[in-house]
Formats: C-alpha cells, sequence, structure tokens
C-alpha cells in the first residue's frame, strides 16, 4: 500500500482546511452508503421504499437510507451552511445565519438507484459552493450558477467503490481501501481525450428526440460511410455515474436530451446536483459540458431541483453535437 491517502493528497495541494475536512466527511458518508449497499439484500434493503421524492418518482428503501447517512455525516461539519438533496423537496438548511466561509453542498445521495435490485454501479454525486457573503437562508439564495462551484465529485459503488474529485484543476480519482478503510489515489489526473468513438444515450427514446440529436446518432450509426466517416461503439449503464467514470477514463459523450417525453420538464438530468458537478469534472479533465445550446455551467438556475439537457465528454465530439444544434 504505497499509494497517497485522500488527506495526503489535499494535504499535497494545500487545499484549505474547511474543504479538506468537508472532503473527509463527504468520503465518510460515501464509505457508510457504499456498506449500505454491498448489505442491501441481507438487510432487506433492496426493493421500493413505498414513497416518492419531489419529483414525482418511486423512492428505493436505499435511496432513503443513504440521504439520511449523508445529511447526518456531512450535516455535522460546523461549516456546512445547507444541504441541498434531489430526495428533499426544501433546502436542509444548518444554520440560522449562513456567513462568508460557509458551504452549501448539493448532492445525489444515490444516483442511478433503478440499478441496485439488477446489481449494477451506482454512486454519489456532490458538488460544493463556497459563500463569499452572508445570505439569506431562502430557496433563491442556493440558486447558483455551476461556474461557482469550487469542488465537486462523485463515489461510486461498483467491482469497487471508488471517489472522484477536482478542485476546478485537474480530476483524481481514488479507491477505497477495505483493510485500512483509506480511499487511495489510485488514478491521478484523469484526462479526458478529445475525440471519441463511443457515445452513451438512451436510445430506446429516438422517436422521442428533437432532430439535432437523432440526425447526430444516425451520423454515428452509419459508420465509415456516413457523415463521421468511423464507426461508433455504444454503452449505457442507466447510472450517469458509471457513464461518466467510464468517459472519465477512457473517453466517449454522455447524452441526456431535453426531448418530447421530458421537455415539459426540461430534460431529465437534475442541474444543480447532476449536471454541474459531472460537467466541472468533466471540464476539469479536459472536456466539454453543454445543454446542446451552451454551457452546463453557466445556466442561471431558477430552482433548486431544476431539470437541464446535458450532453458531456470528448471536447471535439461535444462541440459536433452543438454543432447540430445551431446548424
Ligand atoms: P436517478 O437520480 O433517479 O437515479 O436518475 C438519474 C439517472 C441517471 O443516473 C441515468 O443517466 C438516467 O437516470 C437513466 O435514465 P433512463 O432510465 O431513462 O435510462
Ligand atoms: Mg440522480
Amino acid at each position: 500500500m504505497t499509494q497517497m491517502t485522500l488527506r495526503q493528497h489535499l494535504r499535497a495541494g494545500s487545499t484549505d482546511t474547511d474543504l479538506m475536512i468537508l472532503f473527509e466527511d463527504i468520503a465518510e458518508a460515501c464509505r457508510m452508503i457504499a456498506d449500505e449497499v454491498r448489505h442491501g439484500a441481507f438487510a432487506g434493503n433492496l426493493g421500493a421504499a413505498g414513497t416518492q421524492n419531489v419529483q414525482g418518482e418511486a423512492q428505493k428503501a436505499l435511496d432513503v437510507i443513504s440521504d439520511e447517512i449523508f445529511q447526518a455525516q456531512v450535516g455535522r461539519n460546523t461549516r456546512v451552511a445547507a444541504l441541498v438533496s434531489e430526495e428533499v423537496d426544501a433546502v436542509n438548511w444548518r444554520k440560522d445565519t449562513p456567513q462568508a466561509g460557509d458551504f452549501i453542498v448539493y448532492y445525489d445521495p444515490l444516483d442511478g438507484s433503478s440499478n441496485l435490485d439488477v446489481n449494477l454501479s451506482v454512486g454519489t454525486i456532490f458538488s460544493i459552493v463556497r459563500l463569499d457573503a452572508s445570505i439569506e437562508t431562502t430557496d433563491s439564495a442556493v440558486q447558483i450558477k455551476g461556474t461557482a462551484q469550487i469542488a465537486a465529485g462523485y463515489a461510486i459503488y461498483g467491482p469497487s467503490t471508488g471517489l472522484v474529485i477536482t478542485t476546478g484543476q485537474g480530476v483524481d480519482g481514488f479507491t477505497h481501501h477495505p483493510g485500512s478503510g483509506s480511499f487511495l489515489l489510485t488514478q491521478p489526473d484523469m484526462t479526458i481525450p478529445p475525440e471519441t468513438q463511443e457515445f452513451a444515450i438512451n436510445a430506446s427514446r429516438y422517436d422521442l428526440w428533437e432532430a439535432p440529436v437523432r440526425q447526430y446518432i444516425d451520423g454515428c450509426l452509419r459508420g465509415v460511410d456516413g457523415p463521421r466517416g468511423k464507426t461508433f461503439n455504444m454503452r449505457w449503464c442507466a447510472s450517469m455515474v458509471a457513464d461518466v467514470h467510464r468517459i472519465l477514463t477512457r473517453g466517449g459523450v454522455f447524452l441526456y436530451p431535453k426531448d418530447s417525453g421530458n421537455a415539459a420538464q426540461g430534460g431529465k438530468l437534475r442541474l444543480m446536483y447532476e449536471a454541474n458537478p459531472m460537467g466541472m469534472l468533466v471540464e476539469a479533465a479536459g472536456g466539454a459540458s453543454s445543454t446542446g445550446t451552451g454551457r452546463i455551467l453557466e445556466v442561471v438556475p431558477t430552482g433548486h431541483h431544476q431539470r437541464v439537457p446535458v450532453i458531456l465528454g470528448s471536447k471535439h465530439e461535444v462541440a459536433v453535437i452543438e454543432d447540430y444544434h445551431t446548424k
């Protein structure tokens, strides 16, 4: 065991102490969630919780358990002013008078949870904003653009438990070492190649897509004889964490566009705790993130559970998809 621990890595990067402690609290929450996920079948926690979240989606028992763990572990951090969770309607204010230097943490406690019953990878996504002034405890106060994120990351619960983080400069991947309980640096400086021949999209929604997305995918599928002049491979994990992890590992592009089935909501994926943190990670790794018509991180939020179209991954491929949108 010679790799750096998460703490050693953060210290080596001169990470501010408050942020370092916050990362460690999040890592602890993720370790505990990983344990619950692994024990799901024994503990009788697979399957539905019998409740719905704010978005009207059926909650899994583990969605609720993961949210409770994250709230408890991260909410105890005395610099956290507010938590914004996919699973909770209201902003969870931890302070009456949030001050400059306090954090807002946005998170999806268990992303891709439809994969739980079939034993495929799921994860926890988080985004961190630091206040530069005191704020009122109102909903609009947490509606902050993605460009203000100071850090973001996700944990992936797959064959091993991973933690991938950025503070804006580079992306680093850690693997949970079961013997020591530490997250060890195993994938330093993850980078996304600008070119790719692999896309990820839920193609069962083909009939619902708008013309630019259909034209782009049609072009990819035509292979060497089509407009792209090369063949493409396709992957779809139905778990954004797993799809983004693959893209950070070997490149690719991920699309969850707005279509006629989700247009009324603005898309499928949530801006503040899915699209923004993944957008920040992908950009820090040299990739790009877009709604199709603009940078995700520039979207001005109008609600803390707002949804957006998401296109992210290898830079040149994202540019090609944006071209289809503007043509
Ligand atoms: P969730 O947060 O309720 O799990 O939903 C988000 C997930 C993403 O992880 C994934 O990319 C997408 O939903 C899959 O959607 P679909 O079932 O339409 O393929
Ligand atoms: Mg999610």
